[in-house]
C-alpha cells in the first residue's frame, strides 16, 4: 500500500530494493563511504578521509553538569562560542525550545511501528537527563484519530522531540552527549537518532547520530554509529554516509559525544572527539543545494521500520535513549 507522504514525513532511508547504501566497516575506525551509484557520484576511499582512529572514546563520562544547572560542564571547544544549549536540568522539559510529538504516526514513512506520545512514560527530564523511552504496551494504544495502518491501536509507544519553529541555526557546531539502548542481541528494532532538518527548504538532512539495534542472531554492531547526509526523500534519495565503529565500549555501555561542525561548503562529524566523516563541495556536488538556510534539531527513538526491522522476542522494553545535553556553538 502506498502511504501518504506529508511534506515533513521522514524518508531517511530508501525503500527495500533501492541502491545499497551501507558497507560494513572492516575494522574499528574504518570508513565506508557510499555514494548513490549511477547518479554521477563517486565514493571516497578510506585514504581520502582524514580519520584519527587512535583516540580512545570516553566511557561513561561523569555527569558533572548536575552541579551547575543550565551551564555546560565542559568549556567550549577552541574557537567556538556557545549560542544555545539544553542541559536537561530540573524536572520538566523546556517547552520554549522543544516540541514533543503527540498521538503521532510521524514515522509511518519509514514503516515505523510506535505511536509517539507526549507523556512522562515516553518523554521525561530528571537527574540532568532527557529520557526518551520506547515501550511495549500491555494493551494496544490507539494513536490519534486517523491511524490507517493500525486502526485498532499500536503495540509500541515512543517519543520524538523537535525544535521546529523554536530553535534553528545556519552553520555551527551541533553537539550531543547521549546513551543509546542498543545492547547487542536485545535491541532489535530500536533506532535512536539526533538529526537536523531545514526550517524552510524541503531538501537536506544531516544525521549526526543514528544507530540500530540487534537481535540474538545478528552480527555485533552495538558500537556502530551511522552518520549521513541526505539530499531529498524522493525521487533521487541522494545520500552519503559512514559507519563508524567505536574503538572500545559500545553505544549502549555509556555516554558518548556526537558532534557536527557545519560551515559554508563543509560538514565534519565527530564521535568522542574523533573526526569520523567529512563532506564538502568537492566530495558532494549537491552539498550547497541541500544545506541552505537554517536547520532545526530532532531527537527520537524509533521502533521498527524498514531499516532496523521489527523488535523480536528478545528486545528489551522499556528501552531508553538518554541525553545529557544538546549544545550549539558558532564562531
Ligand atoms: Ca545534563
Amino acid at each position: 500500500m502506498a502511504l501518504p507522504a506529508p511534506e515533513d514525513e521522514p524518508r531517511r532511508h530508501p525503500p527495500p530494493g533501492h541502491v545499497a547504501r551501507w558497507k560494513p566497516s572492516r575494522a574499528a575506525g574504518a570508513l565506508a563511504i557510499v555514494a548513490a551509484t549511477g547518479l554521477g557520484l563517486t565514493g571516497l576511499s578510506t585514504a581520502d578521509a582524514r580519520v584519527t582512529d587512535t583516540a580512545q572514546p570516553a566511557q561513561s563520562a561523569p555527569l558533572t553538569d548536575r552541579a551547575s544547572p543550565g551551564r555546560p560542564s565542559t568549556p567550549a571547544p577552541t574557537g567556538w562560542t556557545l549560542v544555545w544549549n539544553d542541559e536537561f536540568t530540573g524536572n520538566a522539559l523546556n517547552r520554549a525550545s522543544w516540541n514533543v510529538e503527540n498521538d503521532s504516526t510521524f514515522g509511518d514513512g519509514n514503516q515505523e511501528l510506535a505511536c509517539l506520545l507526549d507523556r512522562p512514560e515516553n518523554v521525561s527530564v530528571a537527574d540532568g537527563l532527557l529520557t526518551i523511552t520506547a515501550r511495549d504496551e500491555p494493551s494496544p494504544i490507539v494513536c490519534g484519530g486517523r491511524d490507517a495502518r493500525f486502526p485498532d491501536g499500536r503495540r509500541y509507544t515512543s517519543g520524538m522531540l523537535t525544535t521546529k519553529n523554536k530553535v534553528d541555526f545556519e552553520y555551527g557546531r551541533f553537539e550531543i552527549r547521549a546513551r543509546t539502548p542498543l545492547a547487542q542481541g536485545t535491541s532489535k528494532g530500536l533506532w535512536p537518532a539526533f538529526w537536523l532538518r531545514p526550517s524552510a527548504s524541503k531538501v537536506g538532512e544531516v544525521d549526526i547520530l543514528e544507530a540500530i539495534g540487534t537481535g540474538a542472531s545478528d552480527p555485533f554492531r552495538a558500537n556502530r554509529v551511522v552518520q549521513t547526509i541526505h539530499y531529498d526523500y524522493e525521487p533521487t534519495f541522494l545520500q552519503e554516509g559512514t559507519d563508524y565503529d567505536m574503538l572500545a565500549g559500545t553505544t549502549a555501555g555509556g555516554f558518548h559525544d556526537y558532534a557536527l561542525e557545519w560551515a559554508p561548503g563543509s560538514l565534519i562529524w565527530f564521535v568522542d572527539g574523533v573526526r569520523t566523516f567529512e563532506r564538502n563541495t568537492a566530495t558532494t556536488p549537491w552539498l550547497d543545494t541541500a544545506f541552505v538556510g537554517r536547520f532545526f534539531m530532532r531527537l527520537n527513538l524509533a521502533v521498527g521500520g524498514s531499516w532496523p526491522g521489527s523488535p523480536d522476542a528478545d528486545t528489551s522494553f522499556p528501552a531508553s535513549f538518554q541525553v545529557d545535553f544538546v549544545r550549539v556553538y558558532q564562531r
